[in-house]
């Protein structure tokens, strides 16, 4: 196998001499580089404690992702969840959570008042639900031209369970007035400016969302209190919509009477074009729309991309599947670059929101350089897209199937 000029000068390179057998190393080097954009000549950062293995795409403000093979768990753990922060996250270290303040408040709260972490314990129903958040700009990596971001591949989502209680009873119980639209959050985190009068960001869903029975404020994740940098002591999770309408270390939930105007609402923020564009168009901010629920999409996260496996020899393949507000219909494989499809068996959410797990056996007929496609659809018959779903300015919605390469020996 011929090395391609990519792998020299990328992470082939770091490997010095090409002996015969590290030749055979850099060949699969090629696979996984030629698979995942950010493999090659990036700069390595330091890892975030408590996130074994999870790659870290900048450290101010820190975000790193989690490989596809480490989110193998049904239920994602607290080391496995990918980090996405905005701005600097607070220090919460010496706060007593219990007396951790909520405020409620904007034009279409009823009676606005304030209320203790204990108390909304104390007083609300205590619900528990596995929730899908995937970051809207996860699989950015592999727009072109290029949209300026974090560049994610695959790992900008996860599905912990998270224990509150429902937004909706606590909207209820403050009371909302006819004119509310739009429900937003304010949260304890600052500006990398260092301006203590800007807010690094301030999101928020229309009222529909906001009354869902599973959109949550939550102060537990896996049986535990939140960990600082996913939102300490309470933040809201809205599953199956941009994970930037869950906010973190939540102080404010404001019921407007419009569409939310907070910082990274409006202009090109988690917004794409209303109307499609040819890619590298410059939209202008009135031509963009709100993103909402997200769109299908899955992950193979066993076997891990690169690896070796034997001829013949029944490989099992599975991962997740999800789909916005939207079930998952079925989930298919592919061994032959989407040319024939295979349907996976898929099992059924732990609850409404919660991505589903699909698995299969693929025997790989003979010998050399292989990859696996998943595609999963919708229950309302839409796939994802075999190559990159429509080019939007920022870089979101890249719901394109999920590739892992193999070679068989
Ligand atoms: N307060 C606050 N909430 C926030 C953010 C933030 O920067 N500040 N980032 C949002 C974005 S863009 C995403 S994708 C999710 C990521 O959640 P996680 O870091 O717990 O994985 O949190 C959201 N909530
Ligand atoms: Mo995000």
């Amino acid at each position: 196998m011929v090395l391609s000029e990519r792998v020299v000068s990328g992470r082939g390179a770091a490997h010095g001499v090409y002996s015969r057998r590290s030749m055979l190393r850099g060949s699969l080097a090629t696979v996984s580089a030629a698979l995942c954009p950010l493999a090659a000549g990036q700069p390595v950062l330091p890892a975030i404690p408590g996130k074994p293995g999870l790659k870290v795409l900048s450290e101010r403000p820190i975000n790193a992702e989690t490989p596809a093979h480490l989110l193998d768990d049904p239920v994602t753990p607290a080391e496995r969840m990918f980090v996405r922060n905005n701005g600097i996250p607070p220090d919460t270290r010496d706060i007593d959570p219990l007396n951790w303040t909520l405020e409620l408040a904007g034009e279409a709260c009823a009676r606005p008042m304030q209320l203790t972490l204990g108390e909304l314990k104390d007083r609300f129903e205590h619900v528990t639900l596995a929730l899908q958040i995937e970051c809207g700009g996860n699989g950015r990596s592999e727009f072109h031209p290029p949209a300026r971001g974090n560049q994610w591949t695959t790992g900008a989502v996860a599905c912990p369970r998270f224990t509150g209680v429902r937004l909706k009873d606590v909207l209820e119980y403050c009371g909302t007035t006819d004119a509310a639209v739009y429900v937003a959050y304010e949260a304890a985190d600052t500006h990398l400016s260092g301006d203590p009068t800007k807010q690094p960001i301030s999101r928020g869903v229309p009222m529909h969302k906001a009354l869902e029975a599973e959109t949550l404020i939550a102060w537990a994740m896996n049986g535990e209190p939140l960990p600082p940098l996913h939102g300490y002591p309470l933040r809201l999770v809205a599953g199956g919509w941009p994970g930037s309408v869950s906010g973190k270390w939540l102080k404010r939930i404001l019921v407007r009477d419009r569409v939310h105007d907070g910082p990274k609402m409006g202009g090109q923020s988690y917004r794409v074009p209303c109307d499609p564009v040819a890619p590298g168009a410059t939209v202008p901010d009135e031509a963009m729309c709100i993103i909402e629920s997200m769109p299908v999409k899955s992950l193979i996260t066993h076997p891990r991309s690169g690896s070796r496996q034997e001829r013949a020899k029944p490989i099992a393949v599975r991962g997740h599947a999800w789909a916005g507000d939207l079930g998952v219909a079925s989930v298919f494989t592919s061994i032959d670059f989407g040319a024939t499809w295979q349907p996976a068996d898929l099992n059924e959410p732990a609850n409404r929101l919660a991505w589903q797990q699909w698995s299969t056996n693929i025997a790989i007929p003979t010998l050399g350089y292989y990859e696996i496609w998943a595609r999963a659809v919708d229950e309302n018959g839409r796939s994802q897209p075999l190559v990159l779903p429509g080019w939007n300015p920022r870089g979101y919605l890249n719901n394109a199937c999920h590739r892992i390469a193999l070679a068989v020996a």
